[in-house]
């Protein structure tokens, strides 16, 4: 990174403050002689309020939290970098969509929507996806989901959707999910949500991982030109390492064995220096096609597949740097989407005119005062100046006497920018009509969307839909909801309708289907990027493991960019037929198999035996091989296997599961490494959730 690119990092560092050997003090830089005991009235008498360090201490440790975000409460961030591929000066003069040479900095924040900040990051839920650019003509905010679409139509229900989302008002309870009363109540009530609803029953709500799902801008927003012109735009983010999910029954264990699971492993890919990358695509459409579509590109609840509007990549965000400290940068960071730069401009999608009201609103109470564009995280590298003043936690020091505009007194500074200097300019679109609370009819086609997403999944994913539908509509109390939203998504697919009504007790509901407005495969994840670099690998063993087996293996996961954990009965040090110690990451009690993408179990007599010796080893591989994960046994760890029911097919022909590979003796080496890591890359063997069907 070069001077110029280091311009935030650099802007940060000024406020970066390390101990390293200094005093402490107070806040007023007195230093402190004593901080482990108060002042007191001898050793066992009465505290006295003389004591202005202990005041100090327990004021500010009072006021430590501020009010957590309304929704996405929870979220991690990270540092980065964007890059530009080619210039799009043909459609927008954003300076950093058309300088290949820029390197700009940026922050992204992940998040979910529904649960408090201390909730559990592996829950069913829309992941937000805020990327906020430093650019050198202002802050620019992408403040989007990892959905392209959303529940409602209008921002004026945006209230409504997040207290039927939100735990029920009498208990609180549940917390971060959707599946109760109120939010399928509102569902049935609203089928403008029917197609974000089709996407938060499939595995899109169950990201793997951060790195590892699409990122959407929703709306459909406008680039303008050098020359003037407008053309609609849609953002995409699409990860180098392809879009993967976990399995339901996964996602819940993991909610207990770590909630933290998506931000250890977004922090640990960046310390590893495995930095994420995520490509920024575009799809444009011209001004006169505004009307060539069965669909309303102002509404949210629409798509523009990709098949019909080819998305172009045009540059790549890569996460290169962690947060110094949590708080500072990750929960003081404020997206808007109005934070915006010449080049770009809104549109009149009446999701996107009520967001651009709503962000700054609610960082008033949330970071207590109009002046929060001067904490760091958010202030812009582009200069500021203008004749705001005062306010909570004011930091700037405006000298002069002028704070108004025009003034004479101090030469009309700080001076306005035409446009052809990069003052910014509201594109000049042209407006009539009468004011009128309605909604267009263009907004009316709840359903053909929804049904398009359902005939592009995959037999697999369409099995998944089903299932998490009727999870959530089996914890709804009420059997008139339950019924209402069988009645809803008979209007998506009769087929969908009929397998939910069978799993909760509802009626099916015939001849209503809406046909699909077309198939996209795009929106199938399964034809996205699969690649085994990143993924996590217990290598379960015992005493008298073939060291020169393992070693190999640890060296071709390395190689592949797969990490490793040694999992073992205990974290004593284990030795190998050699005669090596190797020490253990994890054993049978600290390690879940929740948290690894495959299993690999290193077999030699004494130490399966010692492994068998834990029930808990066999429960390890039994849930690897019910989460469809790649399962690798050598030599005796076969019975390891067989001990866990990992080795026999529900057909019973005597072929092996798909994903599990076993190796005699001989069979150990390079090739049979290949075929593991090969293996791994799929992701999931999901063939055996049909298999087992
Ligand atoms: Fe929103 C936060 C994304 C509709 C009002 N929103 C928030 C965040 C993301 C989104 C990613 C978290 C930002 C962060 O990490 O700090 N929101 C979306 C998307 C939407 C959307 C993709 C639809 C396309 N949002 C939406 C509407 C409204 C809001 C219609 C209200 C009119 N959103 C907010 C908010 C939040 C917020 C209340 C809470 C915390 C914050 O803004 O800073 O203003």
């Amino acid at each position: 990174m070069n001077e110029k690119d280091n311009v935030k990092q650099k802007q940060l560092d000024a406020y970066r403050v390390k101990d390293n050997g200094e005093a402490l003090t107070t806040n007023q830089g007195l230093r402190v002689e004593d901080d482990e005991h108060s002042l007191k009235v001898g050793p066992r008498g009465p505290t006295i309020m003389e004591d202005f360090h202990f005041r100090e201490k327990m004021t500010h440790f009072d006021h430590e939290r501020i009010p957590e975000r309304v929704v996405h409460a929870r979220g991690f961030g990270a540092h980065g970098e964007f890059e530009l591929y080619e210039s799009l000066a043909k459609y927008t003069k954003a300076k950093f969509l058309t300088d290949t040479s820029l390197r700009t900095p940026l922050f992204v924040r992940f998040s979910t929507v529904a649960g408090s900040r201390g909730s559990s990051d592996t829950v069913r839920d829309v992941r937000g996806f805020a990327v906020k650019f430093y650019t050198e003509e202002g802050n620019y905010d992408l403040v989007g989901n990892n959905m392209p679409v959303f529940f409602i139509q209008d921002a004026v229900k945006f209230p409504d959707f997040i207290h039927a989302v939100k735990p029920e008002p009498p208990n609180e309870i549940p917390q971060a999910s959707s599946a109760h009363d109120t939010f399928w109540d509102f569902v049935s009530m609203n089928t403008e949500t029917a197609h974000m609803i089709m996407w938060v029953m499939s595995g899109r709500a169950l990201p793997r991982s951060f790195r590892m799902m699409e990122g959407f801008g929703v709306h459909t927003f406008r680039f303008v030109n050098e020359e003037g012109k407008g053309h609609f735009v849609k953002f995409h983010w699409k990860p180098k390492l392809g879009v993967h999910s976990l399995v339901w029954d996964e996602t819940q264990k993991i909610a207990g064995k770590d909630p933290d699971f998506n931000r250890r492993d977004l922090w640990h890919a960046i310390e590893h220096g495995d930095y994420p990358e995520f490509e920024l695509g575009i799809q444009i459409l011209k001004e006169e096609d505004e009307f060539s579509f069965d669909f309303d590109i102002l509404d949210s609840t629409k798509l523009w597949p990709e098949e019909i509007v080819p998305v172009q990549i045009v540059g790549k965000m890569t996460l290169n740097r962690n947060t110094d400290n949590f708080f500072a940068e990750t929960e003081q960071v404020a997206f808007h989407v109005g934070n915006i730069v010449p080049g770009i401009d809104f549109t009149n999608d009446p999701l996107l005119q009520g967001r651009l009201f709503s962000y700054t609103d609610t960082q008033l109470t949330r970071l207590g005062g109009p002046n929060f564009a001067e904490i760091p995280i958010n202030r812009p590298i582009a200069p500021v100046h203008n004749n705001q003043r005062d306010g909570m936690h004011r930091m700037t020091i405006n000298p002069g006497q002028t704070s108004y505009h025009k003034n004479s007194l101090a030469n009309n500074d700080p001076a306005q920018v035409p446009a052809n200097k990069g003052g910014y300019r509201h594109y000049e679109e042209k407006v009539e009509g009468r004011k009128i609370k309605a909604r267009s009819n263009s907004f009316d086609d709840h359903f053909s969307q929804a049904s398009m997403f359902w005939h592009s999944m995959s037999p697999i994913e369409q099995s998944q839909i089903v299932d998490a539908f009727r999870f959530e509509l089996g914890k709804v109390m009420s059997k008139q909801v339950r019924q209402r939203v069988v009645d809803v998504f008979s209007q998506v697919a009769e087929g969908l309708a009929e397998q939910i009504a069978v799993g909760i007790g509802a009626t099916p509901t015939k001849g209503v289907a809406a046909a699909p407005a077309a198939i996209s495969p795009a929106l199938s994840m399964m034809t996205k990027t699969k690649t085994a670099a990143t993924r996590k690998v217990a290598v379960m063993l015992g005493t008298g493991y073939r060291t020169a087996e393992v070693q190999a293996l640890l060296k071709a996961l390395t190689a592949a960019k797969v990490t490793a954990d040694i999992v073992a009965i205990n974290l004593v040090p284990v030795r190998g037929d050699d005669g090596t110690l190797i020490e253990p990451q994890q054993s049978l009690l600290t390690a879940a198999s929740v948290l690894y993408d495959a299993v690999y179990v290193s077999g030699e007599a004494q130490g399966v035996d010692e492994l068998l010796s834990d029930i808990a080893s066999a429960g390890f591989v039994r849930e690897a091989f019910q989460h469809y994960k790649t399962i690798a046994a050598t030599g005796d760890g076969v019975r390891l296997l067989a001990a866990a029911d990992a080795v026999h097919d529900a057909r019973g022909d005597g072929a092996h599961p798909i994903g599990v590979l076993l190796a005699g003796q001989e069979d150990i080496g390079a090739s049979f490494f290949t075929s593991f890591i090969e293996a791994i890359a799929q992701h999931r063997h999901w063939d055996r959730l049909l298999q087992n069907r």
